[in-house]
């Protein structure tokens, strides 16, 4: 029985590609039993004796999984943030990147609507660009107003799943579209009053585009750390991550333990203020999260 994946999941049916051709499907046989829920991305075993009637038999073996957005087999997410409207925010993006790193996928920084950003404003962007990179981070600036660097593009997504996540009105199908005129996704309003977008993309698939696929994802309306335990989150800062062996006692959180190499990181400013600043509200809100049973 031939392969696929699945590259849409809509009112009970898989959308699976096979060879250039998507064949409709609907869900059977071993992964019911087994309660798994197919998800996009997922490498499946179907049979189809035409296009629409489809079965999709079973799932094979995920890479990883998000919950939300729903997708598997993951490459890369491309974490978009805009310079403004609405405006950037590092606590935002380091949410992000706490939950993609939690997922141990890469993360690459897209930083959009750079044409509305004035020139004594384009220092700050630039510094954290700088202090995101430091990290290890890629990071790339762009405007889909702007004639976009197909050759950089493409480079960043052939031969990749990517998910591409952000904040609602942030020009995430807007760059899709800009990459592959052909998509015509649809393209939100800014809402004026609230300053921030309005959940104009709906439901996960997956699209070609610049020879890689890329799931454009309703901007996460929820962004929470249900899934992150405590222990999880220094795992989640790479800098943290790097001075952790140093520190005096193992399971060191980085609060207020005595000899702690984060802490000293943090005073000699090898370590960014902000970011430890919101390393310490996550873990507020992580720790003051109802328990789940
Ligand atoms: N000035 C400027 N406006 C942009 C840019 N990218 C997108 N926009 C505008 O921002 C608004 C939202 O763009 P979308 O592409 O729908 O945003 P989205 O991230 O897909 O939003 P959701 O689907 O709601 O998650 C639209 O009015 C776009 O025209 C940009 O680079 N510069
Ligand atoms: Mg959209
Ligand atoms: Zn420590």
């Amino acid at each position: 029985m031939p392969e696929g994946q699945i590259i849409k999941a809509l009112s009970g049916f898989y959308y699976v590609l096979s060879d250039g051709i998507t064949y409709q499907c609907k869900g059977r046989g071993l992964f019911r039993k087994k309660k798994q829920t197919p998800l996009v991305g997922d490498k499946v075993i179907f049979e189809a004796a035409n296009l629409t009637d489809g079965y999709v038999i079973d799932l094979l073996p995920r890479k990883n999984e998000l919950i939300r957005p729903p997708v598997a087999n993951i490459d890369q997410a491309l974490i978009t943030v805009s310079a403004k409207e609405p405006q950037f925010s590092t606590k935002l993006l380091d949410r992000f990147l706490v939950l993609v790193e939690f997922h141990q996928i890469e993360p690459i920084i897209l930083i959009t609507k750079m044409d509305l950003v004035k020139e004594d404003e384009q220092e700050i962007i630039n510094d954290y660009v700088k202090s995101y990179q430091k990290l290890g981070y890629r990071v790339k600036l762009l405007s889909n107003r702007w004639e976009p660097n197909l050759a950089l593009f493409t480079d960043l997504l052939k031969d990749k799943i990517s998910v591409i996540a952000g904040q609602s009105g942030v020009g995430k199908s807007s760059f899709l579209n800009l990459l592959n005129p052909a998509l015509a996704l649809e393209i939100g309003e800014i809402s004026s009053s609230l300053g921030r977008g309005k959940h104009t993309t709906r439901h996960v698939e997956l699209i070609e585009v610049l020879g890689g696929m890329v799931a454009d994802t309703p901007g996460f309306s929820s962004l929470d750390f249900d899934q992150i335990e405590l222990n999880h989150l220094p795992f989640c800062f790479r800098e943290i991550n790097q001075y952790r062996d140093q520190c005096k006692f193992r399971g060191c959180m980085h609060i207020n333990e005595p000899q702690c190499a984060v802490k000293d990181a943090l005073e000699n400013k090898e370590i960014k203020e902000y970011r430890y600043q919101h390393y310490l509200d996550f873990y507020q809100e992580i720790k003051s999260r109802k328990p789940r049973y």
